[in-house]
């Protein structure tokens, strides 16, 4: 989490090295008006799957697309600030992420938080009526989504069995369709049958998508948008990456909604090299790979683009904008085993059990064991750095849509306080006469802990007060909180650690 891997330091030399060889030349790309499209596409390509508006239910478009522009209108829509090797930066793309309650995705450093959409036994307050509307909207969506994810991996299945590796095209992928369904039909509610050729029952147990990270940008108002480096596909809104903090092999879907229809193109002739600069696309291309030409799929207004199964390891893709604005909602199985708020309650109430509180309503610890006492400064950590520091970073923004996380945050914050408690008796612990044995296991166990709450709210304190921060208007401004003054008679110890830290480490030299 601090400091980037030898691993990823290669990547960027190797990338980098790429693009020097490369000079003024560029890489080869298909799109659909070249020769060989649909057989690249098959064979190097074939875990993308495109299903064209005309084929989704009119009612889901209508839907959907009124909830983009709702969210739009209330100012649902921020660009993150993100922090990319040390470097903190605004995502060109405005993002809002709306799934199940408590749930939480983590992407580029930053930890985003759902706006709930409607499951049973929640009670959710919606900042508006509207808004309420637009995340029905969503979960709705998803639940198509996740049916048609179901369709295209079994379809993929019996593909496979069927036909070996290099046969002819015969379904063409940018004419995928569930076979047994008829085209835009509202009787598809139904999971797709069982039986012994078609049988879904290893995919019906595939969890359903947990959040969608809506995506909204409107290419006139970036003017710097970066060129795509490798192939020379033109203006980026989203640059090559693979998607982060997924389940391992799990599908993301994704609803694209430019605006208008992008008849207002360029004439042919200029055109006829490379992708329409007017029309919004999918770009991907296989990782480590410079031999297969890469692909920039158009997408249109209402196209949903599916990348199934591993495909997000095994290629890498990007977003080339258009003219027009446009919306992504992009259905994810986000990995959130240590990413609920429900796994962080559990976290806290774990370290919580080291804290006794005598009826003279005096504190001190039940257990001064190193395991223990590990545990409790980890989990103390974890809840300030991922998510107290993570939720405060982005300002007051989720208030405008609703007061979910509100007391959830407080108590995980009251909780926090005990341990900025717990950490003090422990010190005081440590400092005392008849420790002399156990000091040095103690320290040695908790120093590296707190080197690390050390450093990480100094970054933490320089993100928030970095110059892109301080640009934000005051609903936005990223609030560093935590945060307080050495006299503060509520904590009992400092913000900054650096004497603590200083202290233990002299302890330690005594003793050895
Ligand atoms: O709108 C679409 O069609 C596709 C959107 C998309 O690819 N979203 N991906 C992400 O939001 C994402 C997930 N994990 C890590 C990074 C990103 C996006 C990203 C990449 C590089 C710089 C900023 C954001
Ligand atoms: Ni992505």
């Amino acid at each position: 989490m601090k400091r980037r891997g030898g691993g990823e330091r290669e990547k960027e030399a190797k990338k980098q090295k790429l693009l020097e060889e490369l000079g003024e030349s560029h890489l080869p790309y298909l799109t659909p008006k070249d020769p060989g499209f649909d057989k690249l596409w098959k064979r190097k390509y074939s875990k993308l799957i495109l299903r064209s508006a005309e084929k989704i239910p009119k009612e889901i478009h209508e839907r959907v697309q009124e909830a983009f522009l709702i969210l739009r209108r209330f100012g649902c829509f921020f660009q993150d600030l993100v922090r990319i090797k040390g470097k903190d930066f605004f995502t060109p793309v405005s993002r809002i992420l709306i799934g199940n309650p408590g749930c939480t995705y983590k992407y580029l450093n930053t930890r985003l938080f759902t706006v709930p959409w409607p499951v049973e036994s929640y009670e959710i307050n919606y900042s508006h009526p509207e808004i309420s509307q637009a995340c029905k909207a969503f979960i709705n969506l998803n639940d198509y989504m996740h049916r048609e994810t179901a369709w295209a991996l079994q379809e993929q299945k019996l593909t496979e069995t069927k036909e070996p590796e290099d046969c002819a095209v015969t379904n063409r992928p940018l004419d995928y369709t569930p076979s047994i369904t008829a085209a835009g039909s509202v009787l598809r509610d139904q999971s797709p049958p069982r039986g012994p050729k078609n049988d879904c029952s290893d995919l019906k147990e595939r969890p359903s998508y947990n959040l969608t990270l809506l995506n909204y940008m409107d290419p006139q108002q970036m003017p710097f948008l970066k060129q795509e480096p490798y192939f020379g596909m033109g203006k980026m809104a989203v640059s090559w990456h693979h998607d982060e903090n997924l389940v391992e092999s799990s599908t993301v879907a994704v609803y694209s909604y430019s605006c208008q229809d992008s008849a207002t193109g360029v004439p042919e002739e200029e055109t006829s090299n490379g992708r329409d600069p007017s029309v919004w696309h999918v770009g991907l291309k296989i990782a480590w790979d410079i031999q297969t030409p890469g692909l920039a799929v158009p997408l249109c207004p209402g196209d949903s683009y599916f990348m199934l199964d591993d495909m997000n390891m095994t290629h890498q893709h990007c977003v080339l904008a258009g003219l027009c604005p446009r919306f992504s909602s992009t259905h994810r199985v986000a990995e959130c085993s240590k990413g609920t708020l429900h796994y962080i309650l559990g976290q806290c109430n774990t370290a919580l059990q080291n804290l006794q509180t005598t009826d003279t309503k005096s504190t001190s610890l039940q257990s001064l064991d190193v395991a223990v006492i590990k545990r409790v400064e980890e989990i103390h950590n974890e809840v300030e750095f991922e998510w107290l520091r993570q939720f405060w970073f982005q300002g007051k923004r989720y208030r405008k849509c609703t007061d979910w996380w509100h007391k959830p945050m407080a108590s995980l914050e009251e909780f926090w306080r005990k341990m900025e408690l717990m950490t003090s008796l422990l010190l005081d612990e440590i400092r005392k006469e008849q420790m002399e044995e156990q000091r040095n296991k103690c320290i040695d166990c908790i120093l590296p802990l707190l080197i690390q709450r050390h450093e990480l709210r100094k970054e933490w304190l320089a993100r928030c007060h970095s110059y892109p921060a301080e640009s934000l208007p005051e609903d936005e401004k990223p609030e560093c909180r935590p945060y307080w003054e050495e006299d503060d008679p509520n904590l009992p110890l400092p913000f900054d650690l650096d004497d603590i830290i200083d202290d233990l480490e002299r302890l330690q030299k005594v003793e050895s």
